[in-house]
């Protein structure tokens, strides 16, 4: 996602937190966030050159067409490292994070790091593309137009759709996006949601189930009737955008749960 599908998963889910985790929230965000959690969603993207191993963390590459995801595969020996993708790294940094409340072995880790980095993971697993084929690098190789600019299919589905859906329908205004899609969690979604949170297990997260989903939805509508150098407009804007909204507020709604897990 761009920095807005980050800031409206981060914003969905700070507003789900409990009351430990609401605070230890507070307590690991630097003093400048005014503890907003939205606001910093995005510091992993900013990092990926500083922190140069971070990079290979932000997505999973799966086989051509195949259209599945197996963490064995997919994960655990990625680029012949072990564990470095996005699954491994949701694990990692839920795992440092378990250990907030423990001050013999919290030392040993950048927890403030630890919640950017999970906050904006949780993010990056719930759009398809993040999740998609090795071959054309989850869609970053495969040229298309956006009405009538030229862009590629990944740009489409991080930023293009939820731009125009916010300039055509909530005023620019990403707030409005915002309040629409926390309105659809307690209304249309809401039989849906405690199943979103659980994790089928005693599991504190489970990018696994996240990233079998994401690859059934980025075969079945991101790559889905699209070619190089397609030309996508209202047909395709109309009938992925329900995907998209879908997506960001599983987002929210999961990483609050996990945050709920970890920290009580
Ligand atoms: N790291 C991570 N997630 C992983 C693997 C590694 O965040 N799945 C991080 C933890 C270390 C950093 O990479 O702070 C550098 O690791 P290394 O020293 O192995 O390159
Ligand atoms: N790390 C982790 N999970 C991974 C990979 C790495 O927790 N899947 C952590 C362990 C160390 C740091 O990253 O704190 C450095 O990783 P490594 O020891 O693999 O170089
Ligand atoms: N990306 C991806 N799958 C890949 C490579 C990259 O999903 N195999 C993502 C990471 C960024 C975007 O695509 O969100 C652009 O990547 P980069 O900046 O590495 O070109
Ligand atoms: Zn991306
Ligand atoms: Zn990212």
């Amino acid at each position: 996602w761009g920095i807005d599908g980050h800031f409206i998963i981060c914003r969905i889910a700070q507003a789900r937190l409990s009351n430990a985790s609401a605070d230890a929230v507070k307590q690991l965000l630097p003093d400048y966030a005014e503890n907003d959690l939205g606001s910093l969603c995005s510091w992993a993207d900013r990092v990926k050159f500083r922190y140069h191993w971070s990079s290979a963390l932000h997505f999973i590459d799966t086989p051509e067409k195949l259209c599945t995801y197996q963490y064995s595969r997919d994960c655990k020996d990625a680029n012949g490292e072990k564990d470095r993708c996005l699954a491994g790294a949701i694990n990692n940094y839920t795992n440092q994070l378990l250990t907030y409340s423990s001050e013999s072995t919290k030392a040993k880790y950048n927890l403030t790091e630890a919640l950017l980095f999970l906050s904006h993971f949780i993010g990056d697993i719930h759009q398809p593309l993040h999740v998609g084929f090795t071959e054309d690098k989850g869609g970053n190789t495969i040229d298309v137009h956006w009405y009538t600019r030229k862009t590629v299919l990944h740009h489409v589905w991080d930023v293009s759709i939820i731009d125009t859906s916010e300039e055509r329908y909530y005023n620019s205004n990403v707030e409005n996006l915002i309040d629409t899609i926390q309105q659809n969690i307690t209304g249309v979604w809401a039989d849906q949601v405690e199943k979103w949170e659980n994790c089928n297990s005693t599991e504190t997260t489970c990018p696994n189930i996240y990233a079998s989903e994401g690859i059934k939805a980025a075969c079945e509508w991101a790559y889905k009737g699209v070619t190089e150098d397609s030309v996508l407009k209202d047909d395709y804007f109309i009938s992925r955008l329900p995907i998209v909204n879908l997506r960001l507020a599983q987002g929210g709604v999961r990483l609050a749960a996990t945050l709920n897990r970890i920290f009580g």
